[in-house]
């Protein structure tokens, strides 16, 4: 087994997508993530998809001389295939087909590390594997057992048994995991009751989500071992991981570190990944990781934000880091900041500081709670806080009243003579 697996790779070019080389390059890197060798490519024009075969008929015999030719062990389609395309290809192509989704499973399986994750990214392969029994390889652990050939044959009984084996593990997966969400919703009630504001990193895979969340630890927090996982590769980080940050005078938050995104991620897999998920979907401001080194940024920008909209958290205010800029950018005009985009780096540490503030001046900017002192001469002050601020107490001092509130921004520095805690 010492031999990388080698596979070939399907892919239509709609309508002269702009997109179509990104999305090939990409489906390389989810193939060699999953540990094989890409060895040739098949790529056809097309005005529409072929229903029956997902390329044109002409070009199955194409992709069958390819892969006898290149003695490929894989063919790897570019997009998720339908059930019934993929039973068609099957029976033409005599080599297992897999396709984007079944990568990007396959490696969610690998990395996946806390029972959350396991049981999440099982539940995804499963539903995918469904309605796709006959023929369908969606282990690459099971290949040499040559499932999708041999399965060809197995009758209706055999199917049948199958498919209610997986119907009966996904309503036990389902049981577990609420369980497991349940827990998760009890501690993050706890958070919310702390008021402290809740920042998500978010953005797609590899942008330096982890990397930000530790270089604000590295500055902002007193011990080392809460560090997350960084490294470069495809969906490091699976799981959700929140830090308190404390940059000092009472301005502390929480951030989360969570899974990235990538182009055409399986629905199941976002589905499965929801409870993971919350964190961003309660969070009171996003900061979208954005590779600016990357040539195809915007259009992970566009990615990350469609899938954003599918979590329904595309209302919440986000900056945008413009991270790895020390790779496209003199470091000594780091950091940048313009408008709500901030370009930094997170493994240099340049630029944290500018960008805690820039989250401060948004998550702070109608609240601060404090405590003001307010001679008995300054009656007026007293009362204009009374009516624009919210006091929550006022205790009667000898040298003034001593009032618990929480103030806007702007009142605070007015005021800023007075306060006292
Ligand atoms: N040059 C440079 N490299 C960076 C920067 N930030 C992160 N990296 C590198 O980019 C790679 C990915 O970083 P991660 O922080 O793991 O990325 P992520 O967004 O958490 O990725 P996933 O968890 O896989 O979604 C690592 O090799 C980092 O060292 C940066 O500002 N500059
Ligand atoms: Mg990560």
């Amino acid at each position: 087994m010492e031999e990388k697996q080698r596979a070939i790779l399907v892919g239509i070019n709609l309508n002269d997508d702009a997109d179509f080389e990104i999305s090939m390059e990409e489906l390389a890197s989810l193939a060699e993530a999953c540990d094989m060798e890409v060895i040739g490519k098949v790529e056809q024009n097309l005005a529409t998809i072929n229903q029956a075969f997902y390329i044109g008929t002409g070009k199955v015999d194409e992709v069958r001389e390819a892969a006898t030719a290149l003695e490929a062990d894989y063919i790897i389609f570019d997009n998720a295939l339908t059930p019934s395309q993929l039973r068609n290809l099957q029976r033409e192509l005599v080599l297992p087909i897999l396709d984007r989704t079944t990568l990007i499973l396959e490696i969610f399986s690998t990395r996946a590390k806390t029972r959350e994750a396991k049981l999440q990214v099982e539940t995804a392969r499963l539903q995918y594997m469904l309605p796709r029994l006959v023929g369908m390889h969606t282990s690459l652990s099971r290949q040499g057992g040559g499932s999708g050939l041999s399965n060809k044959g197995a009758g209706e009984k055999k199917l049948e048994l199958d498919r209610r084996r997986i119907e009966h593990r996904l309503s036990e997966l389902r049981k577990e995991l609420e369980t497991i969400a349940k827990d998760r919703d009890t501690q993050r009630k706890q958070r919310m009751n702390s008021n402290m504001p809740q920042v998500a990193l978010v953005g797609y895979t590899n942008a330096g989500k982890s990397t930000m969340m530790n270089a604000m630890l590295d500055m902002f927090s007193e011990s080392e071992d809460k560090k997350v996982e960084e490294k470069n590769m495809l969906f490091a980080t699976l799981d959700t991981t929140v830090r308190k940050i404390e940059p000092g005078d009472n301005k502390n938050f929480l951030l989360s570190d969570t899974v990235g995104f990538i182009d055409k991620l399986p629905h199941n897999l976002i589905k499965a990944f929801r409870s993971t998920l919350e964190e961003v979907r309660n969070a009171d401001l996003l900061l979208q990781i954005i590779d600016y080194s990357d040539v195809h940024f915007k259009e992970h920008i566009r990615v990350t934000e469609d899938t954003l909209k599918e979590l329904g958290a595309d209302s919440i205010p986000c900056i945008y880091v413009m991270n790895k800029a020390d790779l496209v950018m003199p470091e000594d005009e780091l950091p940048m900041i313009k408008e709500n985009r901030i370009y930094m780096s997170a493994k240099k540490q340049l630029g944290i500081e500018a960008l805690v503030g820039m989250m401060r001046d948004r998550i702070f900017l109608d609240y601060k709670e404090c405590q003001m002192l307010i001679p008995y001469d300054k009656g007026s002050i007293t009362s204009y806080l009374n009516e624009h601020a919210t006091v929550s107490e006022a205790e009667y001092k000898e040298n003034g009243v001593l009032l618990t509130l929480s103030v806007k921004h702007s009142d605070y520095q007015k005021y800023i003579n007075y306060v006292v805690s």
